[in-house]
């Protein structure tokens, strides 16, 4: 086996943190964007020079496959291009051109099973309402079908967006059965703080987090805000903070987490009293029954406040991701890795939702994390050290290896 390349490795993050990079530095790459489109090209071109047959899917994800000593179930790898509004360059590109260093490293050996890299399309549910689209498409979590009828805030059809910034050429059938695929991997940055304060290498993922976004309006009361006396309000915005801090309340008690990230407040003038605001809440818990537990506190706290303060209230249920657990046997072939490659290795699970997540419902699944630093992410100043990128790799190589024989 080769070393990696860690020159190589940090110039496709560089070239790719190029498409989408805003003025504050951080990248905003919505799914079949422009920017999604050009980053998708640049790995392309990279995949091909390794000696990948590189295809596309019916939903747009890229999946270049490199032919092992026999036909058969497949090894995957692979994460997703697109981001966060203003997002950092590792969430995702880290699990894509890592994936190609970690072939580049396992060079000229030929592994049993063939290896298949992916870059998922749209992960971030950044532009259409949910996220992890490509590995739903691919696990059957969600039909084709559903999801080329997405629809974008601005209208824009998501079978439109691929006909626009999809690849060209007949696509391959996005389904994968379970006995097609063999085991699924994802390299990835932590997003959190663990691996950094504890000093350890690397992380093997046991179980991730599952998800419930909710959309909500507040129907308050446009008025002037100078005439209008405090008691004759119905203030849409107080009603929402009202909300939020409850929200926080009920997250800090539950030991799960709770976030609205997302904020409108109509009309919008600094002289008018909020008539409407649109929110939306993101909650996420280790468990199924918590997931439950938070997302019937939010809603009932909401109704409750909105009766208290004569708003109306409108909410629907945005996306919802079970909480999953990966498969031993992945998870061990990571500690192996980890030990082959003489990293400090420890189990963990992730707070942030993944594609491994619906990987994991056909095939043993697991992730391989690296150091945050400063456990920060989606945010520009995301970032880990090169050492630690390219432990990544490496681990991930072995971890190919091991599983693709
Ligand atoms: O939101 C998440 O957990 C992931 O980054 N999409
Ligand atoms: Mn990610
Ligand atoms: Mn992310």
């Amino acid at each position: 086996m080769n070393p990696i390349n860690q020159r190589r490795l940090l110039d496709d993050l560089e070239a790719l943190s190029h498409f989408g990079r805003g003025a504050d530095g951080g990248i905003t790459r919505r799914a079949l964007s422009r920017e999604d489109a050009d980053a998708r090209k640049y790995v392309m071109t990279r995949m091909r020079a390794l000696g990948f047959d590189v295809k596309h899917d019916e939903v747009g994800n890229v999946r270049a496959r490199r032919a092992g000593r026999k036909a058969g179930p497949v090894v995957m790898t692979g994460s997703h291009l697109d981001t966060v509004p203003s997002g950092g360059t590792l969430d995702g590109p880290l699990g894509v051109v890592g994936a190609l260093a970690a072939i580049e490293m396992i060079g000229e050996v030929k592994t049993e099973r063939p290896i298949e890299v992916v870059v998922f399309v749209g992960e971030e549910g950044s532009r259409f309402r949910r996220g992890t689209i490509g590995s739903a498409a691919i696990s059957g979590h969600v039909s084709v079908s559903d999801i080329l009828k997405l629809v974008d805030p601005d209208g824009v059809v998501y079978g439109d967006a691929l006909a626009t910034y999809g690849d060209e050429g007949s696509p391959i059938p996005a389904k994968l059965a379970s006995e097609e695929v063999h085991a699924f991997v994802e390299l990835h940055v932590e997003q959190g703080g663990v691996l950094e304060t504890e000093k350890i290498a690397i992380g093997a993922v046991t179980a991730i987090a599952g998800l419930s976004q909710r959309q909500v309006s507040f129907l308050g009361e446009a008025n002037h805000a100078g005439a209008t006396p405090m008691d004759l309000r119905r203030d849409a915005l107080a009603a929402a903070a009202a909300w939020i801090l409850s929200i926080e309340k009920g997250a800090r008690e539950l030991g799960v987490v709770g976030t609205v990230g997302k904020l409108e407040v109509l009309p919008g003038g600094k002289n008018i009293i909020p008539g409407r605001v649109n929110a939306i809440c993101d909650l996420r818990a280790p468990q199924a029954e918590l997931l439950s537990a938070i997302d019937a506190f939010v809603v009932s706290s909401l109704h409750g406040i909105g009766d208290a303060r004569e708003v109306e209230i409108e909410q629907s249920l945005l996306q919802r991701v079970e909480p999953g657990l990966m498969d031993e046997r992945a998870i061990s072939a990571v500690e192996r890795a980890a030990a082959a490659a003489g990293l400090s290795c420890r189990r963990m699970t992730s707070g942030a939702i993944h594609d491994a997540l619906h990987m994991a419902e056909i095939c043993p699944s697991t992730m391989i994390f690296v150091p945050s630093r400063g456990g920060k992410s989606h945010c520009p100043d995301e970032d880990t050290a090169p050492e630690d990128l390219v432990n990544g790799c490496v681990t991930l190589a072995h971890t190919l290896i091991d599983l693709a024989g």
